[in-house]
């Protein structure tokens, strides 16, 4: 059990305290402090944010133009709306991307948009829309470009879909559109479902050339944060195995079509992703199971994984003869930094699925995670996936399109049978048991974090290091404590795989390490601070 000065339970009455009592109510169940791992907790998550509450979440729109599609070299991903929600979110997530020559389509760093203005509001912005394709397709040529809806083209009633049919018609190219206006869902979550039905209907299943392979996989979930892609491809490459199809980090359309070829899906961002993964089994038979490559570890563990699914004692041999090389300059690193990173303590808030996964890091350096919560998880991504069948749907939830999948019968293709799956147990297919599980009884999970829950948490228990966004950075820093964005990694990474493990290390050793922090006073540490309570 983890023991802190402040007891979790006391901190959380005292927080919830300071709301009123309808909102103290609400918060209460997406706050809980952990029992231990074997107590099953329900928590609320999914759920619409209290208007007036400062939220760490984003839009639907981010969800789906900027996560799912945006790590995409080669689509020209046009925004259908005011510049404002573009230049939002011109390359903000650093996406990184390789094309193989100079020469090839890569559009990421552009930023498309059909630039709405008032007169296209009253009047309607179809024309405008159908214009900017074709100027798009004029000038760049694209294999296929995506629209984006914002939402105001939700509030005027543009047909992009529409739009999108005439003009896949006009240039003989793909388009499809996406109906992501941003307050179509609860958060960014509603997004990736959306992007991931567009990606099933338009695009996954139309082209069966793929590259050679006897153990071809895909990624699904894995978007290319600071180069952790290029570090997957290598350990990976490494290994022989092939990668079929990335979605979507250091990704290309050619990619997405060919991803029915696959022999096996493999998961990491379960969040974003899982409704792919589930289709794909459905319809072409490839089975899915969870991995996790943030920590070495885990790494190693998820590439075990994928030996044990192929059963071929080269790739196991070869697999080991990987580990054993990667994990030399880990564990030489590990025994450096250990001993001055052991026992400090950590809190992360973020997405969906990071603040489950970097925990792995942490541990690795002998750090506890006090405190993690995500900004828009479901229950599944804490619980696990057991207690999908009795969440809750929501008018938000239904709001969004649930597609009808059916087996294709051409192809279709059995890679395992239910006997050998079954063999395969501990693999784990179609499951994720959540973030809870992995972590210690004592500790406070918290769906949708507060910025005023985040104060609190900052100012009682002093964390070593916050992990959150840009949009905690610079508060969280001014109260004296350092703040690694694990949505960004501030211009570090990779992360991810060996090396990735290593980079972290080094960077969680200066972060937790350097006195400067410590010089700062806190505004409540040098100024007197006025509270007061509510009446009802
Ligand atoms: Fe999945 Fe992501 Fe995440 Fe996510 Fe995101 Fe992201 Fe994230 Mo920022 S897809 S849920 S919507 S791992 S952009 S690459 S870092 S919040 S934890």
């Amino acid at each position: 059990m983890a023991k802190y000065e402040i007891d979790p339970q006391r901190w959380k009455q005292e927080v919830l305290k300071k709301y009123p009592s309808k909102i103290g109510k609400k918060r209460e169940k997406s706050i809980l402090v952990h029992e231990g791992p074997e107590v099953a907790q329900q928590i609320m998550a999914n759920v619409r944010t209290i208007p007036g509450i400062i939220t760490q979440r984003g839009c639907t729109y981010a969800g789906c133009k900027g996560v799912v599609l945006g790590p995409t070299r080669d689509i020209v991903n046009l925004v259908h709306g005011p510049i404002g929600c573009s230049f939002y979110a011109w390359l903000t997530r650093r996406n990184q991307t390789k094309p193989p020559t100079p020469e090839s389509p890569n559009y990421m760093t552009y930023c498309f948009s059909t630039d709405l203005q008032d007169s296209n509001i009253v009047f309607g912005g179809e024309i405008k829309l159908k214009q900017a394709c074709r100027e798009a397709f004029e000038i760049f040529k694209p294999k296929a470009i995506g629209i984006f809806s914002t939402c105001p083209v939700g509030l005027i009633g543009d047909d992009v879909h529409a739009v999108a049919r005439e003009m896949k018609e006009e240039l003989g190219i793909n388009v499809f559109g996406f109906s992501c206006e941003g307050y179509k869902g609860v958060s960014q979550s509603a997004g990736h479902h959306i992007a991931n039905n567009a990606l099933m209907k338009h695009v996954i299943g139309l082209n069966d050339k793929h590259p050679a392979g006897k153990f071809r996989i895909n990624m699904l979930g894995e978007y290319n944060i600071g180069g952790d892609a290029f570090e997957l491809e290598r350990i990976l490459e490494k290994c022989g195995i092939t990668l079929n199809s990335s979605f979507s980090g250091n990704s290309t359309m050619e990619q997405f079509e060919r991803a029915h070829t696959a022999d096996l899906n493999v998961v990491m961002c379960h969040r974003s992703i899982n409704y792919v993964a589930e289709m794909m089994e459905k319809k072409y038979g490839i089975p899915w199971f969870k991995v996790n490559f943030i920590g070495a570890e885990s790494s190693a563990k998820s590439l075990r994984k994928i030996a044990e699914y192929f059963g071929d004692e080269d790739l196991r041999l070869r697999v080991e003869q990987v580990i054993s090389e990667e994990m030399l300059p880990v564990k030489q690193i590990i025994d450096e930094i250990y001993p001055r990173t052991k026992g400090k303590m950590a809190m992360m808030f973020v997405g969906g699925s990071r603040a489950h996964h970097y925990q792995e890091l942490f541990t690795e350096l002998g750090m506890t995670t006090l405190s993690a919560g995500y900004e828009f998880g479901h229950r599944d991504d804490y619980e696990g996936r057991r207690v999908i069948p009795t969440i809750q749907v929501d008018a938000d939830s239904r709001n969004i399109e649930e597609l009808t999948i059916e087996r294709d019968e051409v192809k279709y293709r059995a890679r395992k049978t239910e006997e050998e799956k079954q063999a395969l147990g501990g693999l784990g297919f179609n499951d994720y048991d959540g973030m809870m599980v992995d972590m210690a009884k004592g500790t406070l999970v918290i769906d949708d974090l507060s910025h005023y829950e985040m104060e609190k948490l900052i100012e009682t228990y002093h964390p070593d290091v916050f992990c959150a966004g840009i949009k905690e950075k610079y508060c969280v820093q001014k109260m004296g404590i350092p703040l690694k964005q694990l949505h960004s990694y501030d211009y570090g990474g990779p992360y991810a795989g060996f090396q990735g493990a290593v980079n972290f290390y080094k960077d969680i050793d200066m972060i937790v390490n350097t006195s400067v922090w410590k010089l700062i006073k806190a505004p409540w540490q040098a100024e007197p601070v006025i509270e007061a309570e509510y009446a009802t």
